[in-house]
């Protein structure tokens, strides 16, 4: 056993310390403390046993010299860190023991830890999950990105529609910081360049009259799984250099006397709650080279402190881009080479090509950054120098080797048409550039970046997302993760890959049984949940139907509703209908400023009320929406789902990646040929999931041919036609015209952009799929079995162990 894992403390030790936290920092005995000093004290002793080991760890001059990655990332969603922590430092059982010896629950302490939800879906979840698996693999890496003090919003379902809450998460969640004062950064803004010729006819350009802005980084320290290795997840907070200037205070002119400070303090105030949304906004550039600037800044000088020079920064370190928010990196890079290390462009260049590679995670136009040139060049004069070199340099090469294809070196311009094109920028400069799917790597070669494949394709490679399977599998369903450790042996919690051992029991009557009795009490205390929430009683002996994502017309979960409107219909005609009762589950949030996405999130809520007051059809039917969805709501969710909704218009969805949670709960996938669907139907075959939906070819026929009319399926199939009807009437006294246009005439192409309606049909005949299935309990629970033991390509260590070795070339180090 190894050193890290002796360390551990006992019960008795731990009770100690929270009673020594409790009297220096609250002054109070455990018999007087309230839960939120309990809570702080373990936290400080959870807290204090990662800074010992990520010490030990760091203080090993291995892990100094090695090859490490800095993942950049504008969002990281962590969500609760006491149990996660816990679970990978051994220490669950002693802190029970511990706290229940003073009187308290473990359960209660970690009700109070707050989600750090400082990202808004996939993106940054992703690379919380990856950060985990990069410490468990024992490798070196560090996360960075920004320390918002207002994370995702909370969300709150009020006279029947979202509205947005500001997320306070520092007041309990800033125990799992330290602030590294020492360690800050200044980041320049604005100002002009001035040529300046040295003595041997060198130019050098100099950055004049520039706002300062002051990075401090407070650290969250990311242990590994059996708590070897502790990385850290830097998160930035911005400050002003300058106080208050009280010469304006003291002629009265307060708020002009805080302005600057206040300007400077504002960078790092909130997360964007869009995803996949394009509009250029001065913060958000601000936000991204604010990160940027001090990050690299200090990357460089820690590694001029190990190696005295910046020749071999490749050969030390790898900088991930997490889609093209970080792309700043790349001029940033140059800069500091440049201007500050008085490096060559060429040398320069070619240590930010072999050190830089980036991930595209969407393919949406709307999500592709653009800057505007006049906002980017006035905010960072020096940043806009350095990318238009790198533009005319690639003209120059487009040139040479496409000289008769304008049109090509147009579409792989970086700047063209007034804007700087970030996601051109990141393909042109990173030696690797993934998708996060088979599919969506093929998309990205194929079409997206054509030109930029045609030219390096050894460039392009895929990585299939992963996820920290045992957050959703060990530490969230513990009865499921035992039942598995009982028959197959504890292996498959550091090798997913053994989790195909569980396919041994797909027809065992008695596995079978205890994987249905392990459901439906996970069914049951969702059940509770929503009992207390919603005030609705969830029946657990009903299908438990889930789609948990972001709200986006692509996700379509329009198409759930108008199935669920279809089914209402079914019921009330024949109440006899023989269908097995269902409750269909929603969690969504959606961009504040997203019209149509709210629309859809009032329409789940009115057809959740309206059936509601229908005693004859609500003991079949259910709907409930799940307010706030979010990290630590998914652990309640997952294990309690049944029916995993995956239903995206094909070539959309990059990957998903709560498809990957639900699977390795038990759930089935009711879902299109999209993203990693694709890959869960290789790895349990088509016969255990439930596909439908137009292929992608189908979908490019379709949207090339130019015929789809959206009219032609209200006219002709009945089904979307009284759907319709029912949508237009309006639904528990609630005006739904605003969804009906969009089908009929939003969009670009003549409405229903994403073919809701032309997939419908199949959809339909899909969830009677389900149905009958369902019904036959040893058949859907042997599916399942094949499910849970097929999920475990889909780990993150998997995926790291991936970029470890062909794309960020770093080994693990212990
Ligand atoms: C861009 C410009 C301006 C403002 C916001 C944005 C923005 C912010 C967030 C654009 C995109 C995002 C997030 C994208 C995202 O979460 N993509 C998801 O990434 C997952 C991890 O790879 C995939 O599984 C999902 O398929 C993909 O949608």
């Amino acid at each position: 056993m190894s050193e890290a894992m002796t360390m551990t403390m006992t019960a008795k030790e731990i009770s100690e310390r929270i009673e020594g936290k409790l009297l220096r920092y609250f002054g109070a005995e455990p018999g007087q403390a309230t839960v939120q000093q309990v809570y702080r004290a373990a936290c400080m002793v959870v807290r204090d046993e990662l800074a010992l080991r990520w010490k030990a760890y760091h203080s090993n001059g291995n892990a100094r010299n090695k090859k490490r990655v800095y993942y950049l990332s504008m969002e990281f969603l962590p969500g609760a860190s006491l149990k996660n922590n816990l679970f990978n430092l051994g220490l669950t059982e002693p802190l029970r023991q511990a706290l229940s010896s003073l009187g308290w629950s473990l359960e209660e302490l970690c009700g109070l830890d707050p989600d750090a939800g400082l990202g808004n879906g996939g993106l940054g979840r992703l690379a919380s999950c990856y950060l985990d698996a990069i410490a468990s693999q024992g490798m070196s890496g560090h996360g960075m990105s920004i320390c918002y003090e207002y994370g995702i919003f909370k969300q709150r379902i009020l006279d029947g529609g979202q509205t947005e809450e500001p997320d306070d998460w520092l007041d309990l969640g800033e125990v799992w910081l330290r602030e590294m004062e020492d360690e800050a950064e200044e980041v320049h803004f604005g100002g002009s360049l001035e040529e300046e010729w040295d003595d041997k006819g060198k130019m050098k350009l100099i950055h004049k009259d520039f706002t300062t802005v002051v990075a401090v980084p407070y650290d969250m320290l990311i242990p590994g799984y059996g708590g070897q290795v502790v990385n850290t997840l830097r998160l930035w907070k911005s400050t002003s250099p300058v106080g208050i200037d009280m010469k304006l205070f003291a002629q009265g002119k307060y708020l002009q006397a805080q302005k600057e400070k206040h300007m400077a303090e504002i960078i790092s105030k909130i997360l964007y709650p869009e995803d996949a949304h394009e509009e250029g906004k001065t913060l958000r550039i601000m936000q991204q080279y604010f990160f940027i600037s001090a990050s690299l800044q200090f990357l460089v000088r820690t590694h001029l402190k190990t190696f005295a020079t910046l020749d071999n920064l490749h050969e030390a370190a790898a900088i991930h881009i997490n889609d093209t928010h970080p792309a700043m990196a790349i001029p940033e890079l140059l800069r500091i080479l440049i201007d500050d290390h008085g490096m060559e462009w060429d040398p320069a260049w070619s240590i930010v090509k072999k050190t830089v590679s980036y991930t595209n995670h969407t393919i949406l136009p709307e999500a592709l950054e653009k800057w505007p040139e006049g906002l980017f060049s006035r905010l960072l004069p020096r940043l806009y120098s350095i990318v238009s070199e790198i533009n005319r340099r690639q003209a120059v090469d487009l040139l040479k080797t496409f000289p008769d294809r304008e049109a090509l070196r147009r579409e792989m311009a970086i700047i063209h048409n007034g804007e700087l094109r970030m996601a051109n920028l990141c393909v042109a400069s990173a030696h690797r550039v993934n998708g996060v799917s088979a599919l969506h790597s093929g998309l990205l070669r194929d079409k997206v970046f054509p030109g930029f494949y045609l030219m390096e394709p050894e460039k392009f490679t895929n990585v299939t997302n992963g996820i920290a399977y045992r957050r959703w599998l060990c530490q969230a369903n513990p009865r499921l993760s035992g039942l598995i450790e009982e028959l197959c042996g504890p292996g498959f919690k550091t090798d997913a890959s053994q989790l195909k051992d569980f396919l041994k029991f797909k027809d065992d009557k008695g596995v079978q049984e205890e994987l249905a009795a392990i459901k439906l009490s996970n069914k049951e205390r969702l059940a509770e949940y929503i009992k207390e929430h919603n005030g609705v009683t969830a029946d657990p002996r009903s299908i438990f139907d889930v789609q948990v994502k972001r709200l986006h017309e692509y996700k379509r979960q329009l198409l759930n509703l108008f199935h669920i409107m279809h089914l209402y219909q079914r019921l009330k005609e024949d109440p006899s209908l023989d269908v097995h009762p269902r409750t269909f589950l929603f969690g969504a949030k959606a961009a504040a400023g997203y019209y149509m996405a709210k629309e859809i999130i009032s329409l789940a809520a009115a057809l959740s009320r309206m059936i509601e007051k229908d005693p004859a059809v609500r003991e079949r039917l259910r709907v409930v929406f799940l307010e706030n969805y979010s990290v630590s709501l998914s652990e309640l969710i997952m294990p309690a789902a049944e029916v995993s909704e995956q239903i995206s218009l094909a070539g959309k969805e990059a990957s998903g990646t709560g498809n990957m949670k639900l699977m390795i709960n038990g759930a089935l996938t009711l879902g299109t040929m999209d993203g990693a669907n694709v890959e869960i139907c290789q790895a349990v075959g088509e016969e255990n999931m439930f596909l439908f939906g137009m292929r992608i070819e189908e979908v490019e026929a379709l949207q090339a041919s130019g015929a789809y009319s959206p009219w032609e399926y209200f006219r002709q199939d009945r089904d979307v036609a009284a759907v319709m009807k029912l949508l237009s009437g309006g639904i528990d006294g609630r005006d739904f015209r605003s969804i009906l246009n969009s089908l009929t005439t939003g969009g670009s192409g003549g409405g229903d952009p994403y073919f809701v309606l032309a997939d419908f049909p199949s959809y339909k005949e899909a969830q009677e799929r389900v149905d009958r299935s369902y019904r036959d309990q040893a058949l859907w629970n042997a599916m399942s079995v094949v499910n849970i033991a097929g999920a475990g390509v889909f780990s993150a260590d998997r995926a790291v162990r991936e970029y470890a070795e062909n794309i960020w070339h770093i080994k693990p180090i212990v």
